[in-house]
């Protein structure tokens, strides 16, 4: 007779053994499948990180809806930040699948404790800086999201679906705010190119470390949730952006970018990644404001909270009362 420890020893090497084979066929991992401990791991800390993008991300634009410079100006980020909003929400419930609360993963980002994307700690003193934030960081985003939509782990793949779909209309929105003041007097002209100037290289840094300096890459990939390295994407960027750059009559700050035809990628300068490590470290130029503001928000939407369970809990009261 097997011993019940032996019993489950089998299963578990049954249940890797399909997990593994799932990936072979590049199948979908759903909630309901057993799935290796690192696996979920990656995915909650990939899924919350990019969450907590989504969520920090909305504050550099929503601190621009009250100076936007016409009505539908204004309509058109409003409308922006809440889709931001949306993306946190299905990325939070997506994480949660695998196993963590909301309340964890808020805690962790307002205790600071949770890494989100570098891009938002930089400041926008203009309202150039929407456009660029929407050319240079949607259209990063878009480059590195799309190939997600096919990440292994079903509910964050179907989650990208959409939201890959959003950030379209977002870069669309960037590029045409920046065309238009491409098409304006001297003075827009020079506010477009210096917010051109400002978010190029932090946009490049959005795709994360080089290849040889990613330690969560290889393993990424074999699993099927990263499906290009960083590098690869950040070439993929740079080449959508030359010809578009080039329409609108903006320079991309980087005097060494150009085509190498012998190696079919792009010739560029080295990116600053002591900055990009400092971003990381909590010393960019608004870690501190973003974190503290989203503190505040936490505190301020307590009562929400505490409406919604009260709600929950009566609906809930009144459900068995039925039954
Ligand atoms: N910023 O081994 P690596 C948006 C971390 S939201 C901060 O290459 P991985 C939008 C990395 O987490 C855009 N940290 O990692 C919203 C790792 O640290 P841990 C957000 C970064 O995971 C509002 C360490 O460095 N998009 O579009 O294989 C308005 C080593 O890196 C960054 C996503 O989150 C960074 N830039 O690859 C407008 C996309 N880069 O966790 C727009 C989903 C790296 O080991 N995420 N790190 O402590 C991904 O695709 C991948 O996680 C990354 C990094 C490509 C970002």
């Amino acid at each position: 007779m097997t011993a019940p420890a032996d019993l489950s020893v089998v299963e578990d090497a049954e249940a890797q053994a399909r997990f593994e084979d799932l990936i072979a066929q590049d199948s979908r991992i759903e909630p309901r499948d057993w799935m290796p401990d690192a696996y979920r791991k990656t995915l909650i800390r990939q899924i919350s990180q990019h969450a907590h993008s989504e969520i920090i991300g909305m504050q550099p634009e929503s601190n621009w809806i009250s100076r936007a410079p016409s009505l539908k100006r204004k309509a058109i980020l409003m409308a922006k930040v809440q889709d931001e909003a949306g993306h946190g929400l299905y990325l939070y419930s997506a994480a949660q699948t695998l196993g963590i609360s909301r309340e964890e993963m808020t805690q962790q980002l307002i205790e600071g404790k949770a890494k989100y994307s570098s891009i938002f700690n930089y400041t926008t003193p203009t309202w150039a800086d929407m456009g660029a934030i929407g050319w240079l960081v949607d259209g990063a985003a878009i480059c590195n999201q799309v190939p997600l939509c096919r990440a292994s782990y079903g509910p964050y793949g179907r989650a990208m679906i959409r939201i890959c779909k959003e950030e379209s209309f977002h870069q669309r929105q960037g590029f045409e705010i920046l065309l238009e003041l491409m098409q304006g007097t001297e003075a827009q002209r020079r506010m477009a190119q210096e917010a051109v100037d400002r978010w190029y290289w932090p946009a490049l840094m959005m795709f994360g470390p080089p290849d040889d300096q990613s330690p969560n890459s290889a393993q990424s990939m074999a699993w099927n949730i990263k499906r290009f390295s960083n590098d690869e994407l950040r070439q993929r960027f740079v080449g959508m952006l030359v010809p578009q750059a080039e329409v609108m009559g903006v320079t991309l700050p980087d005097p060494n970018l150009k085509w190498n035809e012998a190696e079919q990628r792009y010739d560029m300068s080295e990116i600053d990644w002591t900055e990009f490590h400092e971003v990381l470290a909590g010393r960019g130029p608004a870690n501190a404001e973003r974190l503290r503001r989203r503190r505040e928000a936490h505190e301020e939407g307590a009562w929400v909270r505490e409406a919604a369970a009260e709600y929950a809990r009566k609906q809930a009261l009144k459900q068995k009362a039925v039954a």
